[in-house]
């Protein structure tokens, strides 16, 4: 192997989460791999860049860098937006936190408007390394979560209508974030060596299949049908620009929201992050953990049967 490819296959990804204080950034990094940011219930945290070194398998590293809420780590002048850029550009994936209870887009519009900047290659670059994730999904709703226990573990699934509105509030982040930006949205994913398929925003290289602007839901859905042996390539490029609900506390959709990373990141990533994606663990609560929250109905995972309610504190856990 020539010493540049080798070098680019040990070469460290980065990832950076973003957005205002208190949205669960570093919560969710600890969810995710097992770190010990601090946090905060009341203040604004995280004072400067944190920076956590996860090693993966075979030489495999990536950096996570937990940045500051945007508006907290000083005055937002030219200068600040600028350092907060250029993390941006080196990293490889954003993650842009928002309260999932929010319905107020416009500060996080217009600081994402800062941040991309007037450079139109930027834009693009940073555009399509950004995917906006909706945090403290559990808090959204008053409906009881399910949590679906099987021995001393489970795990959270929200109810029909709170999933309904999850799917709801992710269009319509997708809408006011994704959508303005869609001319400068350039996505790509790998593919297996055997695709074939010509469409006018498709480029293929040997390994790569990039799209130009957003590829919603439904164009992704019609080219898959189309093309069903390629679905793997279509339903990945759509998770590139997809909004993603997930909630640290209750490690809900922690699973999908590594797979929409790991997928972002590249081949190489999968396999040199499988400890982080081959199992179930990511999503899985222990019952003592589940315990500390209320409210909550628990089901068997097999016959749906009630299990325990949790409002009802004393009733055994296991049977
Ligand atoms: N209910 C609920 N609370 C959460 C969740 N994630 C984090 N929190 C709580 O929200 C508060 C803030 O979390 P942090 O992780 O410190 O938030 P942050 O975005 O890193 O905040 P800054 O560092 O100030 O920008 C803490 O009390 C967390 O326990 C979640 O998924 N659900
Ligand atoms: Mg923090």
């Amino acid at each position: 192997m020539a010493d540049s490819v080798r070098a680019e296959a040990v070469k460290p990804f980065v990832v950076s989460v973003m957005g205002t204080t208190g949205t669960g950034k570093s919560s969710l990094v600890n969810a995710l791999f097992g770190t010990n940011l601090k946090t905060d219930p009341v203040r604004p945290c995280t004072k400067e860049v944190q920076t956590v070194r996860i090693d993966g398998t075979g030489g495999g590293r990536m950096f996570f860098h937990d940045l500051p809420g945007i508006g907290e780590a000083g005055a937002v002048d030219e200068g600040y937006v600028a350092q907060y850029r250029a993390k941006l550009l080196e990293s490889d994936v954003v993650l842009w936190a928002i309260h999932a209870d929010s319905r107020s887009v416009t500060f996080d519009q217009h600081a994402l408007d800062r941040v991309l900047g007037d450079d139109p290659q930027q834009r693009t670059a940073l555009m399509s390394k950004v995917t906006f994730l909706l945090t403290k999904a559990d808090l959204l709703t008053p409906a009881p979560w399910i949590y679906s226990k099987s021995g001393q573990a489970g795990m959270f699934a929200a109810l029909p209508p709170t999933e309904t509105l999850l799917r709801e509030k992710e269009r319509y982040f997708q809408e006011a974030f994704v959508q303005p930006h869609a001319a400068d949205i350039v996505t790509s994913t790998h593919h297996d060596g055997t695709f074939d398929v010509h469409d006018p925003a498709l480029t293929v290289d040997e390994h790569f299949v990039s799209h130009r602007g957003l590829l919603t839901f439904a164009a992704a859905r019609a080219l898959a049908a189309r093309h069903p042996r390629h679905q793997d390539v279509f339903e990945r490029l759509y998770d590139n620009n997809r909004v993603v609900s997930c909630s640290a506390r209750l490690r809900f959709n922690l699973e999908n929201l590594m797979a929409v990373i790991v997928g972002k990141l590249g081949p190489g990533a999968g396999v040199r992050f499988r400890k982080f994606t081959l199992h179930d663990a990511l999503n899985t609560v222990p019952v003592a953990v589940a315990r500390q929250f209320c409210n909550l109905v628990v089901l068997d995972g097999r016959g749906g049967e009630v299990l325990f309610d949790m409002a009802q504190q004393n009733l055994e856990v296991s049977r």
